[in-house]
């Protein structure tokens, strides 16, 4: 029989739910009591699983969640979440009421948006918004003080919309060189000032801003990257005012071991060739499971040794040099702690010539998520059994 919430292949990634609450307690303690934590779940929870990052985050000192969509924002409602969440991004005028209907914050940053919005609500609708400025970003948000005057009379006037709060995104403050973060401030601090009132939420910084411009916190903080444990750049490590724990690790087990003699060969292209006898191991993880092809040549750890993937790494699959001969079933972990050695996911984002950011996020849902607290097992989601 099969069961729910099992999975049938030796390749997973845990997610550690007691750091995810450090790291939301971490930056709950380095802000004013006043500041407010809004938890960033967008893309699944930067990949580590929406509902059970919010729920963390939450009980960890959040109060408010963001995605990118009005479809995560609705999966989590229907996953049972009841707090606050704000869609960062576009959201259709059409599909204003299914927001209402779920309260759903949405974000505005054009006022012939606002008014197709305005044409599909109904007398009773109750909608919040946020308004989104663009100080420099260029994605999206109002640039000019005329549109943002216009935007706020729209919204004042229609006593079913709620002007809950004001936002903007800076695109540098995870770099040294502070010339172009304090370009966007001054912006953003002088189209504030242009509004008639206050909304609620006055809010800019991302995990970068928050942990080092105490300046830009205003009434809250968007806390992403930070919460998965992750530094937004190396060059800002040093300057972290206190420590992530890094959430995200990444398992297998070998599955076939076998002994090479010199001159076989290994994998498509037949590129890897044994140089003298050798044991390779095979394990279940690929490039289809977001273990893209680029990190051939990254080493994994098996009892906190490294050893190196060899030869192209397939769909499924990909092979790895073991010092000597190990059983099937013997675990893997390409990315975490193991003995006394680590496989970071910043290691891993070198390697792909990436940022950190994209590792989690690129792990696909193929690969169950197994979630831990006080090291033990709380819940698993496999996606693949939906
Ligand atoms: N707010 C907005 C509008 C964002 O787009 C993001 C991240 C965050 C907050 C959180 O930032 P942090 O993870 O650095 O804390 N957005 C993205 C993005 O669009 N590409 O990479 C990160």
């Amino acid at each position: 029989m099969e069961e729910q919430g099992f999975f049938y292949r030796d390749t997973w990634a845990e997610i550690d739910l007691d750091r995810v609450k450090a790291n939301v307690e971490g930056l709950r303690n380095h802000l004013p009591a006043y500041v407010e934590i809004i938890a960033v779940v967008k893309a699944n929870a930067y990949g580590h699983g929406d509902v059970q990052i919010s729920n963390t985050a939450l009980s960890a000192g959040a109060t408010y969640l963001a995605v990118a969509f009005l479809d995560e924002a609705l999966s989590l409602r229907r996953k049972g979440i009841t707090a606050p969440i704000l869609v960062l991004g576009a959201s259709r005028p059409q599909d204003v009421r299914i927001a209402a209907n779920h309260k759903i914050t949405l974000t505005v940053f054009q006022s012939n948006w606002l008014t197709e919005a305005q044409a599909v609500l109904n007398e009773t609708d109750q909608l919040k918004l946020h308004v989104k400025l663009d100080t420099g970003m260029g994605r999206i948000g109002i640039r000019e003080s005329d549109d943002l005057e216009a935007l706020e009379k729209l919204i004042l006037d229609d006593n079913r919309l709620e002007l809950e709060g004001v936002f903007t995104h800076f695109s540098t403050a995870d770099e040294l060189d502070t010339n172009y973060f304090y370009q966007q401030f001054a912006r953003f601090q002088e189209m504030v000032s242009l509004l008639k009132e206050k909304p609620k939420y006055i809010h800019c910084s991302n995990s970068a801003a928050s942990l080092r411009f105490a300046e830009a916190n205003f009434n809250a903080v968007r806390m992403g990257i930070s919460m998965y444990g992750l530094t937004p750049s190396p060059e800002i490590e040093p300057e972290l005012p206190y420590p992530l724990k890094e959430v995200f690790s990444l398992h297998s087990c070998l599955i076939h071991v076998k002994k090479l003699h010199k001159g076989d060969k290994v994998s498509y292209g037949a590129t890897y060739e044994a140089k003298q006898d050798e044991w390779i191991g095979t394990i279940p993880i690929g490039y289809a499971d977001g273990w893209i092809r680029k990190l051939q040549g990254q080493e994994v750890l098996i009892d906190g040794i490294r050893m190196p993937i060899v030869g192209r790494i397939c769909m499924d699959q990909c092979m790895i040099l073991l010092p000597h001969e190990y059983p099937v079933g013997t675990q893997v972990t390409l990315i975490g702690e193991q003995v006394n050695e680590v496989i970071s996911v910043n290691e891993i984002a070198a390697r792909a010539e990436t940022i950190n950011y994209e590792i989690p996020c690129i792990i696909s849902n193929r690969v169950p998520r197994i979630y831990k607290r006080n090291g033990k097992t709380v819940d698993v989601y496999n996606a693949i059994a939906d």
